[in-house]
């Protein structure tokens, strides 16, 4: 594996849209008691259930701890690798790398991770070894990493087209915990050089309390070119609502980068969600202190689903607003099969599907 110091750009790589071809996909296997209630028995069979539909259509490799490893594999089905590899969390979205193809031949880009803000409003300490995943993976992958360490920027914070343009949120990429030293300006450089784009549609926002400082990927998300789910809901009291609805003004007004107008259908929320105290009572303290408290609400969202090759797979909350949800992704991705996975035990983590796969480019 080598470092290389130029930008994607200038060598003609870019990030592909998600419903490109993949290779595969990574992810962590979940271990710490603090994000995951009752030892995270629960959320591991959703993590192999979601391990096990993505299966079906690409390569996934899971990374699990020298602790864990046993466990990983014998819940893991055969077909499905795992690897030991060390992390702070689960996150693979945020903190395995970003691959970016030249049509041929793929490479990662290592950007730098301080567990969403650093000391100023980041989720735990330390973050070192989720920092340094990316570039183990880029080893196993035997793939050519771009180093970005010194720009700190998650995954799960960028949606591409494939054909120029992202969208980002200005709540997280310009939060006080990531960047401070940067411009928005200059941020955005970040992003047309190693994305290789060439317009960022930026939103003001994500969802209510998404403790990520709002990810783009559970808000919006393409669809195809020219195509975005929107997260929806249509009660004015809720304080999703004016959120929601400053991310449609500005999607109406937006262009892509080739200029089309963007339409933008609404995938309906569910009602709010809330952590009861028999799930607080399953999770760890952190530093002394509870890491979630009854009532609290969480940040579900049917937008933060996977597109596999020949699956989406999409989280489900035991609500009403399951089923319709189901049914628009199922006739905006007729050619793949949607796949609904229960995601409490992902959602009580703070993050859901999208959060926890990272796609792996065809090469
Ligand atoms: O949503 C994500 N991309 C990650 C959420 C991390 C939450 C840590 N408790």
């Amino acid at each position: 594996m080598k470092i290389i110091n130029s930008t994607p750009r200038s060598d003609g790589f870019r990030m592909p849209a998600e419903w490109e071809r993949h290779y595969g996909c990574v992810m962590i296997f979940p271990e710490r008691a603090d994000s995951w209630q009752y030892g995270a028995y629960a959320a591991r069979r959703a993590f192999v259930e979601t391990a096990s539909a993505i299966a079906e259509s690409e390569h996934v490799t899971v990374c699990a701890s020298a602790n864990q490893y046993e466990n990983a594999r014998r819940m893991m089905p055969s077909h499905i690798r795992v690897v030991e590899m060390s992390s702070n969390d689960a996150w693979a979205r945020d903190y395995a790398p970003t691959f970016v193809t030249n049509g041929s031949d793929i490479r990662g880009i290592n950007w730098g991770f301080n567990a969403w803000g650093g000391l100023v409003d980041g989720l735990y300490f330390p973050w070192d070894k989720d920092d340094a995943m990316a570039r183990k993976l880029c080893d196993l992958f035997d793939k050519d990493m771009y180093d970005l360490g010194r720009f700190i920027l998650e995954g799960g914070s960028i949606h591409v087209d494939g054909e120029g343009t992202c969208i980002t949120t200005e709540a997280c990429l310009l939060s006080a915990g990531r960047n401070p030293n940067l411009s928005k300006t200059e941020i955005e450089n970040y992003l047309r050089e190693c994305l290789n784009v060439n317009k960022v549609i930026w939103l003001k926002n994500g969802i209510f309390g998404d403790e990520t400082n709002e990810h783009v990927d559970n808000i919006c998300a393409f669809v195809k070119p020219a195509e975005v789910v929107l997260a929806w809901t249509d009660d004015t009291n809720d304080p999703q609502y004016e959120l929601s609805r400053s991310c449609l003004e500005i999607l109406e007004r937006e262009t892509d980068a080739q200029g089309r107008r963007i339409t933008v259908h609404k995938l309906r929320l569910p009602a709010p969600v809330t952590i009861t105290e028999d799930e607080c009572a399953g999770l760890d303290t952190m530093n002394f202190k509870p890491t979630r408290t009854p009532g609290e609400r969480l940040a579900a969202s049917y937008v933060n689903f996977y597109i596999a090759n020949g699956a989406v797979v999409m989280p489900f909350f035991g609500d009403p607003a399951d089923e319709p949800a189901r049914e628009l992704l199922a006739a905006l991705f007729p050619e793949r099969k949607v796949v609904p996975i229960a995601a409490r035990d992902i959602l009580i983590g703070g993050g859901n599907i999208h959060c926890i796969t990272q796609q792996i480019p065809m090469f």
